[in-house]
């Protein structure tokens, strides 16, 4: 601000010397220069800025689609919206909000997806690969091939209703909670987990597939691992559109967890009838 002010009272200045303002005009274009600079360099970096912190989330397709170009067909890649930095400097404020209506960008809007029992933030709720528009059912997934070797490490508790939150020491939303242990000695990586949601009627069968990405158990170590969509570590994510949500029934959960080169660990989990998803 106090930059502007001076420039302002330089500028009336040179306005009544003529002469003067020609002399000064090797400074004041040196002036211009510098304080040009600095704004562009403002402008570019803010909105570099917005473009590094919204690439990695879902929105990243959804901002392309406001920039009325082609770059809706390839919205995944993060490099489609280098363009729209060019484009719209001055309307980064609403650039990247997610398109109305289809947060995952999979061509099934958000009410459509509550209706189907898909994922609205996830566009291949079950993990099997194709993605919910194209997946016959979409919120079941076959049972993958399970890892098999040594015994690296038991499931220790496993629960999916009174939950509670050791950290905030208090009740937790009803959601998969599954405490493991390490008894290979040595750390364990590369962790998948596919289980199904059985319920009392025929049709309610879910069957879900997840990379659990960035899990390491190590040698010794006892960790637990959710399924909640809470943005923390540990935490993974959750179809919120699941009958676990949906209906009140009992439900069936049939746990499988791999880990190359070890075996697998199964466990299975009954909830009661009545409502998840409710501090209790
Ligand atoms: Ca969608
Ligand atoms: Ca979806
Ligand atoms: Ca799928
Ligand atoms: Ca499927």
């Amino acid at each position: 601000m106090k930059t502007k002010n001076n420039r302002r009272g330089f500028g009336v200045l040179a306005a009544l010397l003529t002469v003067t303002a020609l002399l000064a005009g090797c400074t004041s274009d040196k002036t211009g220069q510098q304080t040009t600079q600095p704004t562009q360099n403002e402008e570019s970096t803010t909105t570099q800025a917005v473009l590094d912190t919204t690439i990695p989330s879902t929105t990243r397709e959804t901002s392309t689609s406001e920039d009325t170009t082609t770059t809706v067909a390839t919205g995944e890649k993060t490099t489609t919206s280098v363009p729209s930095i060019q484009t719209t400097t001055t309307t980064q404020g609403n650039q990247y909000t997610p398109t109305p209506g289809d947060g995952d960008g999979d061509g099934i809007p958000d009410k459509a997806e509550k209706v189907l029992g898909t994922d609205p933030f996830n566009p291949d709720t079950d993990g099997d690969g194709i993605d919910d528009k194209t997946d016959k059912d979409p919120v079941y997934a076959e049972k993958p091939s399970i890892s098999t070797g040594s015994s690296g490490y038991k499931i220790t508790q496993a629960i999916v209703e009174n939950n509670y939150d050791t950290e905030a020491k208090k009740d937790a939303a009803d959601h998969l909670e599954i405490t493991l242990q390490n008894i290979a000695g040595k750390d364990i990586t590369g962790f998948s987990i596919y289980y199904t949601i059985t319920g009392p009627v025929k049709s309610q069968e879910e069957g879900y597939i997840k990379d659990l990405t960035g899990l390491v158990l190590k040698a010794g170590e006892t960790r637990t691992i959710h399924f909640d969509n809470v943005k923390k570590k540990d935490h993974y994510g959750e179809n919120p559109n699941s009958i676990y949500y949906r209906t009140q029934d009992a439900l069936l959960f049939d746990v499988t967890l791999s880990a190359e080169g070890y075996q697998a660990q199964n466990v299975q989990i009954h909830k009661d009838a009545g409502g998840a998803e409710q501090p209790d």
